[in-house]
């Protein structure tokens, strides 16, 4: 925030430096700045386009070795949060490539992660020694104190989406991370967090695995896709089509302080417009169209992220008269919920 006023200037000057010797300040100088009429953000609404990073982020490929770099990203960085690395007061989200071959170290800190495929094929995450395989708009998270690195067996260059709450977790003063240790060979084959939710609505009496709280780790496209399509051709026109992606034994979000969703917008949608406290990073998963945010007109197309800082009031559309648009979305409405302080308005 703007800094705040700790001067009155119609106080005694000896007053003010008495008050400054002793480590106190006067409230009523910044009372409306501290509680403000208006909801206050700092971050902006923002498109950062595929085609401008792509050629970036290969080009880092080429200018840093993974040794050197550890995680191969580019911060998307809110133009009103220079500096911060963060995308909102409490996201943070880059984008990072692995090339075939190349092994990014295991560690494990503090924020939780997500991270969402937005191109190529072979790589893979080990979560606590879990490989989980990375294929385009595949979801995978990664939960606080979570040992995980990353490799590749393909053949072409892998970029995902990352998405952490580092802005928040350093706001408390809670950020840490364990020192890097040499990627392993991974202890299973595949992902197995999925296997025993495979239809809607059931989930195993006992698992045969154990409970670390975070019983799917896992959401592949495919079926996240198909789920959307059947919503989006049962459902009336006017009803939006989002799914949340849940913890299946709890319907919570699956970390503590993301929520994500994935929506379905049909040819020539346009959604209703709705404002809300919590903050979101859309990315998109294939098709094209323009979404409001605030003031903003951001056009998209596959690849793109954009921001929707708080209150800002949010509206899409899908401009392809016969395709399908299908965007992704991270959020952190679940620690608003927590705290009493969200709120959604539909305009
Ligand atoms: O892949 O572990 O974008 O630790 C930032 C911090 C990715 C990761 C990021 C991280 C990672």
């Amino acid at each position: 925030m703007t800094t705040l006023s700790t001067r009155d200037a119609t106080l005694p000057a000896a007053y003010s430096q008495a008050l400054e010797a002793l480590s106190l300040g006067p409230l009523w100088t910044a009372l409306h700045q501290l509680l403000p009429n208006e909801r206050q953000t700092q971050a902006v609404a923002h498109c950062w386009r595929w085609r401008d990073l792509r050629p970036l982020l290969l080009e880092a490929a080429r200018l840093v070795p993974i040794a050197q770099a550890e995680r191969r990203v580019l911060v998307l960085e809110n133009p009103g949060l220079k500096g911060k690395y963060a995308i909102t007061a409490t996201l943070y989200a880059g984008l990072q490539i692995i090339l075939p071959r190349e092994a990014a170290p295991s560690h494990h800190h503090t924020p939780a992660a997500l991270r969402l495929i937005v191109e190529g094929r072979g790589a893979y995450t080990t979560v606590d020694g879990v490989k989980c395989a990375m294929e385009p708009g595949d979801l995978i998270i990664t939960p606080p104190m979570r040992w995980h690195d990353h490799g590749h067996e393909g053949s072409e260059p892998v970029v995902w989406l990352d998405g952490l709450d580092i802005p928040l977790v350093r706001a408390l003063e809670a950020s840490w991370a364990s020192q890097m240790q040499p990627a392993r060979p991974p202890a299973t084959e595949t992902d197995s967090s999925q296997d025993e939710f495979t239809a809607a609505g059931l989930v195993p009496r006992r698992s045969r695995y154990e409970d670390t709280g975070y019983p799917q780790v896992r959401w592949p496209w495919a079926a996240a896709r198909r789920a959307l399509a059947a919503m989006a051709a049962a459902a009336p026109a006017a009803v939006p089509v989002v799914l949340r992606y849940v913890n299946p034994k709890t319907g919570a979000s699956p970390l503590a302080t993301m929520g994500s969703e994935c929506r379905w917008l049909r040819p020539g949608e346009v959604t209703p417009t709705s404002r809300s406290t919590a903050s979101a990073v859309y990315h998109v998963i294939e098709g094209r169209g323009e979404s409001r945010v605030g003031d903003a007109a951001l056009a998209w197309e596959a690849g793109d992220t954009f921001v929707a800082p708080p209150w800002h009031a949010v509206a899409h559309t899908n401009l392809a008269p016969s395709a399908p648009a299908c965007l992704f979305q991270f959020n952190d409405e679940p620690v608003l919920q927590a705290l009493g302080l969200w709120h959604e308005e539909t305009l």
